[in-house]
C-alpha cells in the first residue's frame, strides 16, 4: 500500500514552515505543498489541511477523506457549495485556548482598571485617581461556552468576576448564570456588565450584535455603562453600530480583535474610537508545529479504528 498524502493548501505560508514538521511527525505519511504539486498527487491525496479554501482546490481534491481546518474557527469553508462530503475538523489546542484566555483576561482587566483614562491622563501630565471598582462588582457574560468559552471563564472566574454564560444548548457550569437559546438572550443581556463574544460565525449568530442588543446589556453596573469585548468573529457583530454605541455612550469602551471586514480598512472610524482597544485578529494563533502534531493525532486515531475528534457539526456549523 503506498503511504498517505496530505496536501498543505495554506496561502500566505511557506513550504518551509509545514514540510519539515510533517517529515518529521509523520514518516509513515507524505506531505504535499499544494503550489507546484503534481496534479495526479493532489487528486489522489487523502487528506488535506486548509484555509479558507476556493471551489477550485476544493474540485481538485477529489479523493480526500476527510479536511483539516487551520484554525478553530471552520467559518471560512463551511458554506462553500463545493466542499465534499468528508468529515471537516477544526483546529483545537491548548497553545491557541490559552492566548485567547490571556487575551480575554487582560481586555476585561484594561477595562475594570479604566486603562484607557490613566493613557490620557499620562499623556496629558495628569495625576489622576479614578474610583477602581472590585472584579466582583462586575459580571462578564460570555457568548459562546464551547472550547474558549469556558476557558476564560474558568480563568476570569480566578480574578474574582462574577460570571453569566449564553449557548445554543442548555448548560449547568458551576459559578456561572447560564442562559441558552434565543429564549434566553435577554435575562443574559440584563445581567451582564462586560459582554464577551467567543461565537462561531454561522447564519445564526451572523449580525448579531446590533446596537440594539447593546442597549440591553445592564446599565447599572459600577462602570456607569457596559463593555463590549469580541475575540471570536467579526461578522458577529455590526461595526457601525459598535461605533454609534461608543460615541453616544451606550458602551462604556470596547475591545475588538474582530471586524467585519478584515483587514480593518485605514480608514475606518472605528481605529479613533473613544475607549475602543483593537487588536488584528491576533487574540489567539496556532503555532503550525502544533496544528501538524494535532493532523497527525487525529491521522493515527482514524487509522487505529477510532473517530476523528473535534468534528464540525454540518448542520449547525460549527
Ligand atoms: P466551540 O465550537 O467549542 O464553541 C462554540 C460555542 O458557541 C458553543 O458553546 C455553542 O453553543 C455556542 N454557539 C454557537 N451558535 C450559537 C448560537 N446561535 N447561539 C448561542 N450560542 C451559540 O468553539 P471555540 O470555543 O473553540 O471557538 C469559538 C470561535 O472563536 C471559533 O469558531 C472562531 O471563530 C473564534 N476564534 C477566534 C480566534 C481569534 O484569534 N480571534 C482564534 C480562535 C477561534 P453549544 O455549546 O450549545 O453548542
Ligand atoms: C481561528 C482563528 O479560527 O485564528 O483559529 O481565527
Amino acid at each position: 500500500m503506498s503511504a498517505p498524502v496530505i496536501v498543505v493548501a495554506v496561502g500566505g505560508d511557506s513550504p518551509e514552515q509545514w514540510l519539515p514538521e510533517f517529515a518529521s511527525r509523520w514518516p509513515e505519511g507524505r506531505a504535499l505543498w499544494l503550489d507546484g504539486a503534481d496534479e495526479a498527487d493532489v487528486a489522489k491525496a487523502d487528506y488535506a489541511v486548509v484555509w479558507a479554501p476556493g471551489p477550485d482546490l476544493l474540485h481538485r481534491l477529489k479523493s480526500v477523506r476527510a479536511l483539516f481546518s487551520l484554525g478553530a474557527g471552520v467559518d471560512h469553508m463551511m458554506g462553500s457549495p463545493a466542499l465534499p462530503d468528508v468529515p471537516v475538523i477544526r483546529y483545537v489546542g491548548a497553545d491557541l485556548t490559552s492566548r485567547m484566555s490571556e487575551w480575554v483576561v487582560m481586555n476585561c482587566l484594561l477595562h475594570l482598571r479604566q486603562f484607557h483614562a490613566y493613557d490620557r491622563a499620562q499623556k496629558a501630565h495628569r495625576w489622576e485617581r479614578p474610583h477602581q471598582p472590585g472584579a466582583e462588582e462586575l459580571t462578564v457574560g460570555i457568548m459562546g461556552l464551547g472550547v474558549l468559552g469556558l476557558d476564560a471563564a474558568a480563568k476570569l472566574s480566578q480574578v474574582g468576576f462574577r460570571l453569566a454564560g449564553w449557548s445554543r444548548t442548555p448548560k449547568a457550569i458551576p459559578g456561572m448564570a447560564c442562559f441558552d437559546g434565543p429564549g434566553g438572550f435577554d435575562a443574559f443581556l440584563s445581567t451582564t456588565d462586560i459582554l464577551v463574544s467567543l461565537l462561531p460565525l454561522t447564519p445564526d449568530t451572523a449580525g448579531l450584535v446590533t446596537l440594539d442588543v447593546l442597549k440591553r446589556l445592564r446599565r447599572t453596573g459600577p462602570l456607569g455603562a457596559p463593555v463590549y469585548i469580541n475575540g471570536g468573529r467579526g461578522r458577529t457583530q455590526r461595526d457601525a453600530d459598535i461605533l454609534a454605541a461608543l460615541e453616544s455612550g451606550v458602551l462604556r469602551g470596547a475591545s475588538l480583535d474582530v471586524f467585519e471586514t478584515e483587514p480593518l480598512p485605514a480608514d475606518s472610524r472605528l481605529w479613533d474610537a473613544p475607549n475602543l482597544f483593537i487588536t488584528p485578529h491576533a487574540a489567539a494563533w496556532s503555532p503550525r508545529s502544533d496544528v501538524v502534531r494535532h493532523v497527525v493525532e487525529q491521522i493515527r486515531r482514524h487509522d487505529a479504528g477510532l473517530p476523528f475528534e473535534h468534528v464540525v457539526e454540518r448542520a449547525r456549523g460549527y
